[in-house]
This record gives structure tokens, sequence and C-alpha cells, in this order.
């Protein structure tokens, strides 16, 4: 057994624990933050046997959208650090990031 972990944009969230639902995964939705953006985002524990593994990737990735987001940055004028001025850059936010981990033992009682 396999545990995956992927972090996923909030808006992506309930499209995916539908198609997750309907393919028959067990998940566990956690609310999380993103360290760069410091905006929510959700993290997915789905625990799956080995060979479903590539399927349940399949479904993460046919639900998660990569979308642009603008970050408000901060830059010292001038070069100084006296003064600084905000200005807007793009990131790229994944889909999902996804991890896949082992799983040493699984009880469920
Ligand atoms: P939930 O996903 O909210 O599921 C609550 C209960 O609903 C489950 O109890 C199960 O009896 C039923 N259920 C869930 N998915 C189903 C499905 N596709 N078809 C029919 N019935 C379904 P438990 O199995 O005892 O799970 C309790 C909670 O533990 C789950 O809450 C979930 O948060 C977590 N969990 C269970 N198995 C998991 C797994 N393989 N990976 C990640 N989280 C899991
Ligand atoms: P955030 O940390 O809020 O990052 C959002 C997006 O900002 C990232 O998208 C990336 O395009 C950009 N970004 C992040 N750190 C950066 C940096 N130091 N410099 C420039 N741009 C940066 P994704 O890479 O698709 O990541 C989306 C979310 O997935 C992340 O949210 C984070 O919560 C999670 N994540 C991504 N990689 C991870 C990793 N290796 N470990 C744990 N979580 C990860």
């Amino acid at each position: 057994m396999k545990l995956i972990i992927a972090v996923v944009q909030d808006k992506d969230s309930n499209r995916l624990s539908n198609a997750l639902i309907k393919s028959n995964f067990r998940a566990t939705k956690l609310a999380s933050t993103g360290g760069f953006l410091k905006a929510g985002n959700t993290t997915f524990m789905i625990g799956v046997e080995d060979e479903k593994i590539d399927e349940a990737i399949g479904v993460i990735k046919a639900n998660c959208k990569v979308r642009d987001q603008l970050v408000s940055s901060v830059s010292p004028v001038g070069g100084t650090t006296d003064s600084y001025i905000p200005f807007p850059i793009e990131v790229q936010v994944g889909g999902a990031a996804v991890f896949v981990v082992p799983v040493e033992k699984f009880e469920h009682f």
C-alpha cells in the first residue's frame, strides 16, 4: 500500500473529491497553506493499493488545473533597503504537487 499526498488548489478540491469517490478511492482532505503564497490550498491523503497508484494519479491529473496567479512582492527602490515598492509578479501554480510514500502498516477498525 502507498499513501498519496497531493497538494491541490482549493478551486479543484470539490471536483477532485467527487471524482475520487466515483472511482472508488478513499481519501482524507486537510486544509493547508502554501508556504510561498501563504494562501489556502487542500492536501489530500489517499491510501491506495500499489496497483491502483497510476489510476489514482490519473484522477488527480484529470481534475486539477494549472493556473497563473498574481502575487504582490516588494522590492527595494533604487537598490537600497530604505524604501520598498510593491509590484505584482505572476507565478504559475501547479495543478497538483503529488508525493507517493510507502505505508508500512495500515489498520482500520
Ligand atoms: P469519509 O471519507 O468521510 O468516509 C466515512 C465512511 O463512509 C467510511 O468509514 C466508509 O464506511 C464510508 N465510505 C467512504 N468512502 C466510501 C465509498 N467510496 N463507498 C462507500 N462507502 C464509503 P471509514 O472507512 O471508517 O473511514 C473513515 C474516514 O477515514 C474517512 O472519512 C476518511 O477520512 C478516512 N479514510 C478511510 N480510508 C482511507 C484511505 N484509504 N485513505 C485516506 N483516508 C481514508
Ligand atoms: P505555495 O508554496 O503557495 O506556492 C505556489 C506557487 O508559487 C508554486 O506552485 C510555484 O509556482 C511558486 N513558488 C513557490 N515557491 C517559490 C519560490 N521559492 N520562488 C518562486 N516561486 C515559487 P507549485 O509549485 O505548483 O506549488 C503549489 C503548492 O504545492 C505550493 O504552494 C505548496 O503548498 C505545495 N508544494 C509544491 N511543492 C512542494 C514541495 N516540494 N513540498 C511541499 N509542498 C509543496
